[in-house]
């Protein structure tokens, strides 16, 4: 007689320690994570990985990362499943390398990153797009572009930098047909023909020739009269919009609209006394830019105005006599 007792499992493997927890992490670290261990009443329970599963998340860089387990006994019972996510995202701003120094650029050059300078920058997830946004504020031929830099990784993350583009005209105005007979003509690397301030002075046989550009830089060239004896010498064309005849007093303010100063260059015919002032729109006196001696040919005055002002405002020159008077335009 025997009596036939059959020992099963039919019990699945417990867990014993659960996997990692799940966290979210930054790149560039990689996910670590940490399998569960499981136990089994009859037999060894073995962990098994089932799955590892990248889904890429919405930027360059970022990922979700998911393991699951099962445990297993020696007899095919298997035990639930269990999961560990590992979010990896990008929360870094991108980091500078280099910055583009401010630079003084003449007025005919590019203000192109090229010849200006290039920002570089570095993310630890993704290649950076570098972009930058000029605002200028124009003065005349000459202006000061605020280039603002900005850096940004895939996941919109940016960081910016500034740099300061100031364009300058400090050349004078170049002449043709100083050496012929007949009117002088000039032409300026920044200034539009007409908006040169040409004209010219006789002493003599020379004819002196004077052209300022809108920044009031100044070139002067002399002309021979007495080799144009023979010659008949055409009175000046009025090529320029501001040609002035002799015995004239010319007076040209710059930059207009200005900021908080500006020049003046007053050429006259005849040495004298007189003032310049500033007044406002109701002729009262604000500021005197000069009271005194003016000398023949060419003065440079500068004043920088004391206090703001909100209103037009003039120059009024009074010398020899005569009175000249032009508008003046502050800028925001
Ligand atoms: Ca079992
Ligand atoms: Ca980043
Ligand atoms: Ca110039």
């Amino acid at each position: 007689m025997t009596q036939t007792i059959t020992v099963r499992d039919i019990t699945s493997p417990t867990w014993t320690t659960s996997p990692g927890a799940d966290a979210t992490i930054d790149c560039p670290s990689e996910p670590v994570f940490t399998a569960p261990t499981a136990s089994d009443e009859c037999s060894t329970a073995t962990v098994n990985e089932i799955s590892d599963v990248t889904t890429p998340g919405s930027c360059t860089g970022t990922y979700v990362r998911t393991k699951t387990w099962e445990a297993v006994d020696d007899c095919g019972n298997k035990s639930s499943q269990v999961t560990q996510t590992i979010t990896v995202r990008d929360i870094t701003d991108p980091v500078i390398t280099y910055c583009p120094l401010d630079i003084v650029i003449e007025c005919d050059e590019s203000e192109d990153p090229a010849n200006t300078g290039q920002m570089t920058a570095t993310d630890t997830c993704s290649d950076p797009v570098i972009t930058y946004s000029d605002k200028s504020t124009p003065n005349g031929c000459q202006q000061i572009i605020v280039r603002t830099w900005r850096a940004e990784d895939a996941c919109g993350n940016f960081v910016t930098c500034t740099q300061n583009i100031i364009v300058r005209d400090r050349t004078a105005p170049t002449f043709t047909g100083c050496d012929g007979i007949g009117d002088v003509t000039a032409s300026d690397n920044c200034s539009a023909t007409e908006n040169i301030t040409l004209f010219y002075r006789d002493n003599g046989t020379t004819r002196t020739w004077t052209a300022i550009d809108e920044s009031g830089n100044i070139n002067t060239c002399d002309q021979d009269l007495s080799v144009q004896a023979s010659a008949s010498l055409v009175d000046p064309v009025q090529t320029n919009s501001t040609l002035k005849a002799e015995g004239d007093i010319l007076v040209k303010a710059f930059p207009n609209p200005f900021e908080d100063s500006v020049k003046f260059l007053i050429d006259i015919p005849e040495a004298g006394e007189g003032t310049l002032d500033l007044v406002n729109i109701l002729g009262q006196k604000i500021q005197s830019v000069h009271s005194g001696k003016f000398v023949k040919g060419t003065n440079s005055l500068e004043v920088k105005l004391k206090e703001r002002q909100t209103r037009m405002l003039f120059y009024v020159l009074n010398i020899n006599g005569k009175k000249k008077s032009g508008k003046l335009i502050q800028s925001e």
